[in-house]
């Protein structure tokens, strides 16, 4: 039975939250996404710019010299690799080396030149519900009522996105947890998810050690560590897959491959999402 795939993410970054700089250096880096193919992985998400709260960002010649090294052989070595920038320059430049997709967490905000970059280049985009760069999002965090905002501002970016000439079904959509959200946001997104799959697109879900995870059951002072979400993390993944959701943005791509086995047992038989 086919449920959804995992994307697994290969963080070319000094400074990311969720694993600390552990890929920086572009061989290690493209051995973990290797380990994450052999693991289930049927992308590899490769990005060079940290979004944690209050990053400041790199130099577009920073983020290149970053990631295309890794984009370049994980490309050669038959990965579908898709390329986690804001920035049009390094989609196009990824792109050339063998990416695939492009995953803007802005959902091309950041960047007016990334619509015409990808309609050109004729690849699936996922557009993320962003509100603003890293360093302020979190003073973003307000809403009326998060899932049919979320929805409506990615309603917009579609529809920008197709007016720049991007098929429909060449987009992806992503609510975005964490980006301008608070932990209340984020489970009533999560709760949500089916709203999203009825847009018909195909929708990805980015919990991966995500900090309103590692607030379950815990207050700030006791919450887990980066690096202990994975458990919380697996379980949301079999969440995601039973509301229908096409794919699943992971740091633990073995534990959630072992989540979506028994989502796949449990739910024998039935198919899961568009
Ligand atoms: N989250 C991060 C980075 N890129 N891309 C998408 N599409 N969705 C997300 O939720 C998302 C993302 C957060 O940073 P990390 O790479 O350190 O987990």
């Amino acid at each position: 039975m086919t449920g959804p795939l995992i994307m697994g993410v290969v963080n070319v970054t000094p400074d990311s939250f969720s694993d600390g700089g552990a890929w920086s250096d572009p061989p290690a880096a493209i051995a973990h996404g290797l380990q994450l193919i052999e693991q289930g992985a049927a992308i590899i998400d490769i990005g060079g710019e940290s979004t944690r709260p209050g990053a400041d960002r790199p130099a577009e010649t920073e983020e290149l010299r970053r990631i295309l090294p890794v984009v370049r052989a994980l490309g050669a070595a038959g990965a579908v690799v898709s390329v986690d920038t804001m920035r049009a320059a390094v989609a196009a430049a990824a792109l050339e080396a063998g990416a695939r997709l492009v995953n803007d967490v802005s959902g091309a905000l950041a960047d007016p030149a990334m619509a015409e970059v990808v309609a050109a280049a004729g690849v699936d985009i996922v557009a993320m519900h962003w509100r603003g760069h890293s360093a302020d999002m979190q003073s973003r965090a307000h809403y009326d009522d998060v899932a049919a905002d979320v929805c409506r501002e990615l309603a917009a970016r579609v529809a920008a996105l197709t007016a720049a000439g991007i098929a429909p079904e060449r987009i992806i959509l992503d609510p975005g947890l964490g980006f301008a959200k608070l932990p209340e946001h984020n489970w009533a997104l999560l709760r949500a998810l089916p709203d999203l799959v009825a847009t018909g697109h195909r929708v990805l879900v980015g919990a991966s050690r995500k900090r309103f995870l590692g607030l379950v059951g815990r207050t700030e002072e006791t919450a887990r560590p980066p690096d202990a979400r994975d458990v919380a993390t697996a379980v949301t993944s079999a969440y995601a897959a039973d509301a229908g959701v096409w794919g699943i943005r992971v740091h633990d791509v073995a534990a959630t491959r072992d989540a979506l086995d028994v989502w796949a047992a449990w739910r024998g038989g039935r198919e899961a999402g568009p």
